[in-house]
């Protein structure tokens, strides 16, 4: 029997399960847990994701002082990096959102103005979700061009590392990528693969989202570069990740996928890609190994699923 999947991008207000291992509320090594004026506000933004639906504008949020001032510490730190560290990709599309969509130390972008962007871009688009979400709803939204997108801002005590994703990591890591096309084709087909795939299936596609879209590296002009979106939103780890320190193997979906990882501290393995091209025919390659009982078809038209 196969596991239930959206249908219609429309369904995705159904795939809004949330995995609590890191929340403020419930994890007490989070730095927000005995802040009550951090947990009011999480609740506050968060009702904005649970009162969501599909097709509505994403409500704006009016971003404090003191949020803004960790989103400006990051984004000073990282803009010094991206030059030297980041993929070319990466560097052409920030220069995009700043000049286009609000990106700047002293301002924090408006997910709805992002989500428009995105979709002149790419066709993505951005939905709030108010935590981190199973691997299965957050990999079906990706087979719609949705990227499930925290609004909150991490605890202002610890701005250079946070447990649980945020919005600077969503802005700084991962947008920038959507908006490169042979990435959101890659991104739209690791979620296509994962539509009424078993939980086994569904952990190792996890584990492949983990090491390009989180944490991949790129050879260019004989370097290794970023474009994951872990990496890309901590200075730490961004530094770690080109060093010596860590091993850095080729990407290899059978290796790759039965990989552990560990999502405490800095990372011990990096994989690299020579191309996007290369890292998409590699996973299409794997992706039909896959043993599925029906085909599946996206129909951008109707933004629907149809089995064939
Ligand atoms: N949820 C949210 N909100 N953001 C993510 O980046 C994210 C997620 N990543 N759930 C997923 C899990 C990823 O680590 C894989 C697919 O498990
Ligand atoms: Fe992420």
């Amino acid at each position: 029997q196969d596991a239930w999947f959206p249908r219609h991008i429309s369904e995705l207000d159904n795939c809004t399960h949330l995995v609590t291992k890191f929340e403020p509320e419930l994890d007490c090594d989070h730095p927000g847990f005995t802040d009550e004026e951090y947990k009011k506000r999480r609740k506050q933004i968060a009702d904005i994701a649970f009162e969501y639906k599909h097709g509505h504008p994403i409500p704006r949020v009016q971003y404090t002082r003191e949020e803004i001032a960790t989103w400006g510490h990051v984004y000073k730190q990282l803009k010094e990096l991206f030059p030297t560290h980041a993929c070319r990709e990466h560097i052409e599309a920030f220069k995009g959102l700043e000049k286009d969509c609000g990106y700047r130390e002293t301002n924090i972008p408006q997910l709805e103005d992002v989500s428009n962007f995105l979709k002149r871009k790419t066709g993505f688009q951005l939905r709030p979700v108010s935590g981190l979400l199973s691997a299965r709803d957050f990999l079906a939204s990706l087979a719609f061009r949705v990227f499930q997108c925290t609004q909150y801002v991490r605890h202002g005590s610890k701005p250079d590392h946070s447990p649980e994703p945020d919005c600077v990591h969503e802005l700084l890591g991962h947008v920038p990528m959507l908006s490169v096309p042979a990435f959101a084709q890659f991104s739209q087909e690791i979620g296509l693969a994962s539509l009424g795939a078993s939980d086994q299936e569904i952990e190792k596609l996890a584990t492949l989202y983990w090491f390009t879209v989180e944490f991949g590296l790129v050879r260019q002009d004989g370097k290794l570069r970023a474009y994951g979106a872990g990496t890309l939103s901590s200075y730490g780890e961004l530094k770690h990740a080109l060093s010596d320190s860590p091993k850095q193997l080729p990407f290899s979906p059978t290796v790759t996928s039965v990989q552990e990882y560990t999502d405490e501290d800095l990372q011990p393995i990096y994989f690299y890609v020579e191309s996007f091209e290369d890292m998409m025919q590699k996973m299409r390659d794997h992706v039909s190994t896959i043993k599925r009982s029906v085909d599946l078809r996206y129909d951008p038209i109707t933004q629907s699923i149809q089995v064939i």
